[in-house]
Formats: C-alpha cells, sequence, structure tokens
C-alpha cells in the first residue's frame, strides 16, 4: 500500500463529526444501541465459550485414559451434553446475532435496528438461560442425554434436568427468532436508498439467509421441546413407546430444526470470511454474485437434509436415498463459495494479519470437515461410522475449524472498529498459531479413532484407543493455552492499545466510513453509493493488478460515502424510509 493512497482514504472526513466512545458501564445496562448489543453479545457468548472449553477439557481429561478415573459416568454425560449445548446455544449461533447486531446497520448506512427494544429484549434473553444451564450441574442435576435429548433415554435419565435443557433451549431459540426478525425487517427497509440488494455487502446476504432459516425452522423444535416436556411433566405419550408414542417423530422435528441450526452457525461466518479475504487480499471479491446467491441456496438447501442424521434410525431406504442426495448437493454452493475465496486470494497483495491467518486456516480446516460430510452423507459408509468419534471429528471441524475460527477472524477485522484501538498483532499470531495446531491434534485423530470403531458418548473404551486419544486430550489442553494470550490481548488492546483511526485495513464498505468507534447514530449525513462493495480500483483490478498499485485508480464508489450527497431529495428521501 502506498503512503499516499492511505492517505487519501484516510484524510477523508468519516461521516459523523463526533465518535462514540462508550462508558464501560453501558455495556451493563439495557441499551437499544445495536453497537452496544452487539458487543454485549459477543463479550457474553465469548465468555460462555470459556465455560464450554472448559467442560470439554473436563471431558478429555477422562478421556485420557480408558478407564473411567476422572469424573463418574453420570457427571461425564452431563459434562458434554452440557458442554454441546452451550457451545451450540450460548456461543457460536450469539456470537453470529453479535457480529450482525453491531455491523448490518453500519453497512446498510442505517442509524439503527429496526426494533431496538425488541433487540434488546432479544439479547437479555440469553444471560439467565445460560445461568439456568450452568446452575444445574452446580446443583447436581444437570441433563445428561445428550445435546440430542433423544426420547426415551431423555424421559428417564433425570426430570429436573431434562426440564432445565428443555426451558434454555426454549428461552435461546425465542431470543434466536426475535433476533432473526430484526435483522430481515432491517436489511430488507432500512437500507440507504442509493443501496439496492446488489450493493449490499456479502456478511448482510449470509444474515439474511441465516435469518430466514432461523425464522422456519426454530419453531419447530419449540413444538418437539413443548411435547416432550407434557411427556415429562404430565404423563403424555407424544415420544413414549410404552404408551404408543413414536420417538422416531422427536428426532424428524429435533433435526428439522439442528440440520439448519449448523448453517446458522456457519452462514453468518461465511458473510464473515468473504468480507475479511478482500481486504486483505486487496483486490475485489471473486464471483460477488455466485457467493451472495450460494447463501441463499445453503439455506434452502439446509432444510432438506435433515434426516441424514437418522440413516440408522429405520427409516424407509427410498427416504434415505433422498436425503443422501440432497446433502451431497449443498457441496455445490458451499464449493462456490470456497473455489471464490481462493480466486480472489489468488494474485492478490495478501496482508498476513491475524484476522487473515484466521480466515484462511478457516477454509483449510473447513474444507476438511466439509470432505467428512460428505463422506458422511453416502448412506453405506454413515451407516458404520454413526456414533463414532469419526462423527464428533467431523462435527469439530465444521463448528471449531469453521465457526470459531471464523469468529476470530472477524474478532480481529473488526475490533479496530469496535473499540477505537489496534490489538497487539504479535499476540494475535501466536494465538491463531496454537489455535490452529490445537485444534488439528484434538481433533484429527478422532476421525481415525472413529474408523477404528470407538463409540462416542462414553467415558470407558478399548484400550487400543489409549494412544490417539491422549494426543487428543493434548490437543485440547493447548486449544485452552491458546485463548489465554487472546484474553490478555483483547483487553489491553481495548484499554491500551494504539488508537486506530477509521479506515486502518483501507477497506471499502460503510462500516469503514465512521469514526472508530462509530457515533452513537452511526451516520451525521445519510451516505450515497455509486457503485458496487467490494471495487478496489475496479478497471485494474480486473486487469488483475492489485489496488496497490503505485498509480492506482481510485474509483469515486464502492459506497462512494466519501461524499454526502448534497441533494436535498435525496437525503430527504433517505430520512422518510427511517
Ligand atoms: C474447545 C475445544 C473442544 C473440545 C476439546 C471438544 C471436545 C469434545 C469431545 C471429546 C466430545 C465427545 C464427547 C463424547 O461423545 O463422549 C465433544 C462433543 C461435542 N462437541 Fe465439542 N469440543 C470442543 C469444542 C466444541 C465446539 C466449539 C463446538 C461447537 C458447537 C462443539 C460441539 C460439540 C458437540 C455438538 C458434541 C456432541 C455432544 C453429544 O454427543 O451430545 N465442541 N466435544
Ligand atoms: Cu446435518
Amino acid at each position: 500500500m502506498t503512503q499516499a493512497t492511505l492517505q487519501e482514504t484516510a484524510n477523508i472526513p468519516p461521516l459523523n463529526e463526533e465518535s462514540g466512545e462508550r462508558h464501560w458501564r453501558d455495556f451493563f445496562g439495557f441499551s437499544t444501541d445495536h453497537k452496544v448489543i452487539g458487543i454485549q453479545y459477543l463479550v457474553t457468548s465469548f465468555i460462555f465459550y470459556c465455560i464450554g472449553g472448559v467442560m470439554a477439557d473436563l471431558v478429555r481429561t477422562e478421556l485420557r485414559t480408558p478407564e473411567v478415573d476422572f469424573v463418574t459416568p453420570e457427571v461425564y454425560n452431563s459434562l458434554f451434553t452440557l458442554h454441546a449445548t452451550i457451545m451450540i446455544f450460548l456461543w457460536i449461533v450469539p456470537a453470529g446475532a453479535g457480529f450482525a447486531n453491531y455491523l448490518i446497520p453500519l453497512m446498510i448506512g442505517a442509524r439503527d435496528m429496526a426494533f431496538p427494544r425488541l433487540n434488546a429484549v432479544a439479547f437479555w434473553m440469553i444471560p439467565p438461560a445460560g445461568i439456568l444451564l450452568i446452575a444445574s450441574l452446580v446443583l447436581g442435576d444437570a441433563p445428561d442425554a445428550g445435546w440430542t435429548s433423544y426420547p426415551p433415554l431423555s424421559l428417564v435419565t433425570g426430570q429436573v434436568g431434562e426440564e432445565i435443557w428443555i426451558m434454555s433451549v426454549l428461552l435461546l431459540g425465542t431470543s434466536s427468532i426475535l433476533g432473526s426478525i430484526n435483522f430481515v425487517v432491517t436489511l430488507l427497509k432500512m437500507r440507504v436508498p442509493s443501496m439496492g440488494i446488489h450493493q449490499m455487502p456479502l456478511f448482510c446476504w449470509a444474515m439474511f439467509a441465516t435469518s430466514a432459516l432461523v425464522l422456519i425452522s426454530t419453531p419447530v423444535l419449540a413444538g418437539a421441546l413443548i411435547l416432550l416436556s407434557f411427556d415429562l411433566l404430565a404423563g403424555t405419550t407424544f415420544f413414549n413407546p410404552t404408551g404408543g408414542g413414536d420417538p422416531v417423530v422427536y428426532q424428524h422435528m429435533f433435526w428439522f430444526y439442528s440440520h439448519p441450526a449448523v448453517y446458522i452457525m456457519i452462514l453468518p461466518f461465511f458473510g464473515a470470511i468473504s468480507e475479511i479475504i478482500p481486504v486483505h487480499s486487496r483486490k475485489p471479491i471473486f464471483g460477488y454474485k455466485a457467493i451472495a446467491y450460494s447463501s441463499l441456496a445453503i439455506s434452502f438447501l439446509g432444510l432438506i437434509v435433515w434426516a441424514h442424521h437418522m440413516f440408522t434410525s429405520g427409516i424407509p431406504g427410498w427416504l434415505r436415498m433422498f436425503f443422501m442426495i440432497t446433502t451431497m448437493i449443498i457441496a455445490v454452493p458451499t464449493g462456490i463459495k470456497i473455489f471464490s475465496w481462493l480466486a480472489t486470494m489468488w494474485g492478490g497483495k495478501i496482508r498476513l494479519n491475524s484476522a487473515m491467518i484466521f480466515a484462511i486456516s478457516f477454509v483449510g480446516t473447513f474444507v476438511i470437515g466439509g470432505i467428512s460430510g460428505v463422506m458422511l452423507a453416502a448412506v453405506p459408509f454413515d451407516i458404520h461410522v454413526h456414533d463414532t468419534y469419526f462423527v464428533v471429528a467431523h462435527l469439530h471441524y465444521v463448528l471449531f475449524g469453521g465457526s470459531v475460527l471464523g469468529i476470530f477472524a472477524a474478532i480481529y477485522h473488526w475490533f479496530p472498529k469496535m473499540t477505537g484501538r489496534m490489538i497487539n498483532e504479535f499476540w494475535g499470531k501466536v494465538h491463531a498459531i496454537l489455535t490452529v495446531v490445537g485444534l488439528n491434534m484434538t481433533f484429527l485423530p478422532m476421525h481415525k479413532l472413529g474408523l477404528m470403531g470407538m463409540n462416542r458418548r462414553i467415558a470407558q473404551y478399548d484400550p487400543k484407543f489409549t494412544s490417539l486419544n491422549e494426543i487428543c486430550t493434548y490437543g485440547s489442553y493447548i486449544l485452552a493455552i491458546s485463548t489465554l494470550p487472546f484474553i490478555i490481548n483483547a483487553i489491553w488492546s481495548w484499554l491500551y492499545g494504539p488508537k486506530a483511526g477509521n479506515n486502518p485495513w483501507n477497506a471499502l464498505t460503510l462500516e469503514w466510513m465512521t469514526t472508530s468507534p462509530p457515533a452513537i447514530e452511526n451516520f451525521d449525513k445519510l451516505p450515497v453509493l455509486t457503485t458496487g462493495p467490494y471495487d478496489y480500483g475496479l478497471s485494474k483490478a480486473k486487469e488483475g493488478v492489485p489496488l496497490d498499485d503505485p498509480n492506482p485508480v481510485l474509483s469515486a464508489g464502492p459506497n462512494s460515502v466519501l461524499r454526502a450527497n448534497p441533494d436535498p431529495a435525496v437525503a430527504a428521501k433517505s430520512e422518510d424510509s427511517k
């Protein structure tokens, strides 16, 4: 990057006079500011990540040896049940909502979300739901039927624990639905007039696709849990075979939500990666429309694959065939994203900072998870490895190797905008490298354990699995250690890091056209767009010459928010749209 170019963009006055420095107390209050709520989601979900991570390491400590010698089998069952429930409903899903809350209004030129108070209510449902779950472990009556809570097991393992699990997940599901209503209405109704859908940043497309999935599938999970509650408390037999109920119906309802849930956990970070890679490759995104529509395709297909979790539950062969084929098709829109990201990096001038190291690792490890996913979609193979560590390996490569690495890439990328400070890059890289080493050491051997026949959800196992389990356990300790430099770095940099300025990455989407952190109302004057969101030196880029060409032709776009439109008519119209 030539100094001149950076200087040119850096000197462009932000679209707000005063930055919105917040007092720390604001983050503990009932704020309706989407930026405060976004950060509340991120910090709260990160705390739950740490708690879920400690539980995972306790599980791994028990699994270091073949005998049951660390926790009792009952506690072991509760630990992995809570570990998974926390990681899914209290870390990854809320973290996605956190970034969406913070970024969507800024990216589309709005002053806030469509329903700010509803937004705050959706957030404040999360802490009590989490505290309830963790309290159940402390009080010794935790859920222990796995995060799937399949009846009839969940009807006999312990009423109180199971009911706490149901209530907590119902609260979290409601929070997710309320958040998604806000995202959809804001994206459809609050964009600046000059932003057509094909000028919308890809993160916004991904969040639209995610929210549609949440709104369609979460109510079905709520239905299943309410019926399960009746079976538990009121003696009905919807899923209880002793009274003529059918537990497989519960599985259909549970997975009708829980498979889309994996896309609810990955799509927001697909969107974030589509923002991060072009900025740090200094090249326009490859295949904007293909990436945008692949999010919608994944969203649609994600609703018609759920029974690939039930290939061994006795469903008919023709149904298995249908779900095998739909599951394999979903690899196509996912592949479109992967190859577009690679094409964007190709020939770029890559700035290998922490955000980019996490982003590139995300692509690598997610592909490993994706490939094992296609293998598991094949009925003959799945019948052999269902409920083994091959499945545990797969889900961690897509959820840890995917979502968690995506979360960290997004944190390092938008940290300057959110805090007004630069995070320390040296410790960021230490965090990234330790995380990538730790995750592969923890989860790669699990593929082999699964192929060798080691079942999941057991604390005691055949001694022939010991050496690989030892590697997994030490890997999980490295993962725990890797989080420490991040925590110290984030707190220290937030308090004392060098000032970031408005646009340290010289990025071109709207959130970078405000101060860091942005003003309370984001923009004093509403921006007007003239070109697409990623047109880095468009003409040059088309020839494959990176933006950093010393004589770049800096187009007046993208999002040429660089100049507020003096045309009172437009300004008036944008006022009306609020
Ligand atoms: C921090 C590092 C992590 C480690 C060391 C870890 C370890 C484990 C282990 C060993 C199990 C299998 C327990 C068993 O079947 O007996 C497990 C299960 C599971 N983990 Fe993780 N995990 C980690 C992070 C995550 C993350 C980020 C997610 C994301 C959502 C996640 C989701 C799950 C799920 C869904 C299960 C299945 C639980 C069940 O069978 O009910 N884990 N984890
Ligand atoms: Cu699935």
